[in-house]
């Protein structure tokens, strides 16, 4: 029912609508939708009551904004994978769009394409849950708009800059510290759900990782010099997903390209871009305006990467597992 308040609110565009109307709409009394409306003002709603006038969401309040505010957080101490969990868990009717999955550990973290994704206690570990009324080819770019809103907010806890590494990857004074693991349940032009499951190492210390891992990633913890408290970074995460959902449900991914090109730790440099067994090689000229990343080769010739793993730098050595032949 608070869905469907929250959708009539927002359809009168800033106009009152009174108690009594949409206790008739909806077919309970008047106290039911008096409890829903203070339910949803609790939940952080900007619900303007009047008494005479009834309710209304102020001019500008995005509804589609304000519903993840309804999400519920389900904290588990430990899981397989938090991505699974928030599935079987949509899958029971347990949550909904909006919801959070959150666990203290997990036991086989995944990573894109099959990857362990290590997960140890003292980071954070979560699925949130979103039914976005697009067609599943323009959510594509979402999983780089993930990592823009992830890098923005974690730019908050460290001195160091938070970058972005195509398509998916927070790199935290340069290594590792977070990724996007995007997965959707689409049936021909209609979204069922969408699962962003984001890992951020926040309380970790390096020798918590395997000994190949160890000089790749980091921990906010480790850039701070300080131990965070989760529970803030986790709202300060999910404010800035919930804030970029919204903007990416209205607007698509054009605002975010130029977000993301800023953040970017390899715009114009000699990357190389690992697809399975093989990789292309050239200078980086940014993410076009699907989120592919533009890369002109040795040869001159521009081509358009819709996937892969980039690897610059010094990474060039530590990422060759990934790139197992010479393409
Ligand atoms: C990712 O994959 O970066 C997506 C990671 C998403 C993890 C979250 S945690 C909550 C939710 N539940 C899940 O089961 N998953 C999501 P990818 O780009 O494929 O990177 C994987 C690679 O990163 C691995 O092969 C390692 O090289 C490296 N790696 C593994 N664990 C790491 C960690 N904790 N920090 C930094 N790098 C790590």
């Amino acid at each position: 029912m608070r869905e469907r308040i929250l959708a009539r609110l927002h359809g009168a565009a800033g106009e009152y609508v009174s108690g009594e109307e949409l206790a008739a709409e909806l077919g309970v009394s008047r106290t039911a939708v008096w409890k829903r409306v203070a339910e949803l003002k609790a939940a952080g709603y900007p619900i303007e009551s009047c008494t005479r006038l009834g309710y209304r969401l102020p001019p500008g309040a995005n509804a589609l904004d304000a519903a993840l505010f309804a999400g519920r957080c389900i904290r588990v101490e430990e899981t397989d994978s938090t991505n699974r969990l928030a599935r079987e868990l949509w899958e029971a009717g347990a949550i909904g769009h909006g919801d959070v999955v959150v666990a203290a550990r997990q036991t086989r973290g995944r990573g894109r394409r099959g990857r362990r994704w290590e997960s140890p206690p003292g980071g954070l570990w979560f699925s949130l849950l979103l039914r976005p009324s697009l067609a599943p080819a323009q959510v594509a770019p979402f999983s780089l708009v993930c990592a823009v809103a992830v890098a923005e907010a974690l730019q908050r806890f460290v001195p160091v800059p938070v970058q972005v590494k195509w398509p998916n990857d927070v790199l935290v004074g340069g290594r590792k510290a977070a990724g996007v693991l995007l997965e959707m349940q689409a049936e021909f032009d209609r979204i069922e759900y969408v699962i962003a499951g984001i890992g951020i190492n926040v309380n970790l210390d390096r020798e918590v990782f395997p000994a190949p891992l160890r000089g790749l990633v980091t921990s906010l913890q480790a850039e701070a010099g300080t131990p965070l408290p989760l529970e803030t970074v986790l709202q300060e995460v999910l404010g800035g997903l919930q804030a970029c959902f919204g903007e990416f449900v209205a607007s698509g991914w054009p605002p975010f390209r130029r977000r993301f090109q800023r953040l970017c730790a390899h715009r114009g440099r000699l990357i190389r871009v690992c697809q399975g067994e093989s990789w292309l090689e050239g200078i980086d000229e940014g993410v076009d305006a699907d989120g592919c990343l533009r890369l002109r080769l040795v040869d001159g010739r521009l081509v358009r990467v819709a996937a892969g793993d980039v690897v610059f730098d010094s990474g060039l050595d530590a990422g060759e597992d990934e790139c197992t032949s010479s393409g």
